[in-house]
């Protein structure tokens, strides 16, 4: 079995794909088959553990790689290849920072498959998306605010994986390529906004993964226009 963290080292492009929302077989099989590195299960909302094991039970049909992200105990399904636990580092309610992930711990740390599991640092940019509502982040960083979290993730927590979370709006790919050229170890993922070849393509230089979502409910097409996109983009993919 390929370990989790080489998985996630080698992804240019995942679609996320949310158990709330609604999405047909047919969607489904083309974003499953499209050619994407990955698929990733999570949202900010409306999680639970049944329409969490439905949405994998339907990705298992097909040979992509299926991560969970795992934001509360209540939606820890077994049957992922991983599991990424988001930390959201500017959030304003503390219990995101640590606190759930510590309460979840305390009743299922042992029965946790730690080799399957990594820290994901997120960052949230876009004050108006619901995981900085749900989190009450404090998103008006300045550039040099938003590089010190990178920091504190990448070399003090020296977590795997750090996230950019402009989820619903493009976000400032300069700033995403400064923070991606201070990591030290961590991976960057980027997502937010995309919805067009040119800005996969533009998110995927500047990141290390870039992460698709909310195009795929509103238009299939273009979603699916983005793998190739991401593929074709230039420096950015290798491991961190
Ligand atoms: C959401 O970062 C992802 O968590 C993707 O963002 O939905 O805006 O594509 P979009």
């Amino acid at each position: 079995m390929i370990a989790f963290s080489d998985m996630y080292a080698a992804w240019r492009h995942v679609f996320k794909l949310d158990p709330d929302r609604a999405i047909s077989d047919e969607a489904l099989e083309r974003i499953c088959l499209s050619g994407t590195d990955g698929i990733l299960v999570g949202g900010s909302s409306g999680v639970t553990y049944d329409n969490t094991v439905d949405l994998m039970a339907r990705i298992r049909r097909y040979e992509v790689p299926c991560a969970l992200e795992l934001t509360g105990a209540d939606s820890a399904v077994p049957g992922f290849d991983g599991y990424l636990v988001p930390m959201v580092l500017n959030a304003g309610r503390t219990d995101w920072i640590v606190g759930r992930q510590a309460e979840a711990l305390a009743e299922y740390g042992s029965f946790m498959p730690w080799e399957l599991t990594a820290g994901q640092a997120y960052l949230i940019l876009n004050g108006a998306c619901t995981a900085a509502k749900v989190t009450e982040a404090r998103t008006d960083l300045s550039a040099d605010e938003a590089l010190a979290y990178a920091q504190l993730a990448d070399r003090l927590w020296r977590v795997p994986v750090l996230y950019l979370e402009y989820s619903g709006a493009f976000g400032d790919m300069a700033l995403v390529r400064r923070v991606r050229d201070q990591l030290s170890q961590a991976r960057l993922f980027y997502g937010g906004g995309i919805s067009t070849p040119e800005q996969a393509r533009a998110a995927a230089e500047s990141a290390h993964t870039i992460v698709v979502g909310n195009v795929i409910y509103g238009d299939l097409p273009a979603a699916l226009a983005t793998v190739a996109a991401a593929k074709r983009a230039i420096g950015a993919g290798g491991s961190a």
